[in-house]
């Protein structure tokens, strides 16, 4: 993606060059690939990544792919090297030692700031892979409403399974283990899937697809049998709150203010809410802008989720979340409905 972007801030912190150890994210930006594993090297001019024989070399402009090989601290070895970039957030104590050693006379610092503020503004191209996943997403969303109502899915994991298989069956890849959580297994936020029978009362789901990765994260709820009128008081309370929410994002608005605001509207739930507002979204399904960081705005071309939630111990959760894209205006990237649909009868 935006390599020139990176190299020019390289060269104006003069920094000789920068090495990236699989695993980190930055590599997948840089070359649009999940390799099985890598190194790469990104100079003020020019880059080489080096590969294993295991994947498909991809084609990229102003990228040399090289053969990974056992010999590769004596290759990249040089002793006049003054200034090497490190992703301090992903490097691992073995790889750094590793890299005194092939440069022995530099002095290492901390680019993987840098490149977090590269990648949170989109290019069109990265905000038309989000919307697919995120259409594909929605679409599966859509599709396991009839599934249901046709009671062919007996069990959280049978509901896991019928969201993964249609987004795969499309083309994509999952951007992080689905949810699925019935009943009172919607109070845990990150409640594990299992294979626990599906229960009358709220069903709670947090998936979503990836395209060329890019990640979709998208949370819905349904109602298994006839809510209370409490019941759906309270989803429509929170469903109030995360659209409010939404209308207040303009242009350079706190993130820490969003969040504020939607845990004002929860009045006395707000103790419920017990997460964030959201995150950024891209390559990694947490990524920037990270919305307790301070000064974190709102900005053109930043995707983002909006999702308040409330969870009642031993009682049942409910979250609804968006994939937005901001481009003047936030634009919900999951079209998925939000209203309510209960599905009965169902044992
Ligand atoms: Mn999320």
């Amino acid at each position: 993606m935006k390599l020139s972007a990176f190299q020019s801030y390289l060269r104006k912190e003069k920094i000789d060059l920068a090495v990236l150890f699989h695993p980190d994210s930055n590599i997948t930006y840089f070359t649009q690939m999940k390799p099985s594993s890598a190194i790469s090297v990104i100079k003020p001019k020019g880059a080489d990544f080096y590969l294993s024989l295991l994947d498909k070399w991809p084609q990229l402009r102003g990228i040399t792919i090289k053969k990974l090989t056992k010999g590769w601290e004596k290759e990249l070895s040089n002793k006049k090297v003054k200034t090497v970039g490190v992703n301090k957030s992903s490097l691992s104590l073995e790889s750094f030692e590793k890299l005194q050693k092939i440069y022995p006379s530099a002095k290492f610092v901390d680019i993987g700031e840098e490149v977090v503020r590269i990648r949170e503004l989109k290019t069109p191209r990265e905000i038309e892979y989000t919307s697919i996943a995120c259409q594909i997403t929605s679409d599966a969303f859509t599709a396991l409403i009839k599934e249901l109502q046709a009671k062919r899915l007996k069990t959280e994991q049978d509901v896991a399974f019928f969201l993964e298989r249609f987004m795969k069956s499309k083309g994509a890849e999952l951007a992080f283990p689905t949810i699925v959580a019935s009943g009172k297994n919607s109070s845990i936020p990150h409640h594990p899937t299992s294979t626990t029978e599906l229960v009358p009362g709220f069903l709670q789901l947090d998936f979503g697809a990836q395209w060329k990765n890019y990640c979709a994260d998208m949370s819905r709820v349904l109602y298994l049998g006839q809510p209370t009128e409490q019941e759906k008081k309270m989803y429509s309370k929170l469903l109030g709150v995360q659209e409010r929410t939404i209308q207040q994002a303009t242009e350079g608005v706190p993130f820490k203010k969003l969040d504020e605001f939607s845990r004002k509207l929860l009045e006395k739930e707000a103790k419920y809410f017990v997460h964030g507002l959201g995150h950024g979204v891209g390559i990694d399904i947490h990524e920037h802008p990270v919305y307790g960081k301070k000064n974190a705005r709102l900005q053109k071309s930043q995707v983002f989720t909006i999702e308040p939630g409330i969870y009642f111990p031993n009682k049942y959760g409910l979250r609804i979340e968006d994939t937005l894209v901001f481009d003047g205006q936030a634009r919900i990237l999951t079209t998925a409905p939000k209203d309510l649909v209960a599905i009965d009868p169902y044992k």
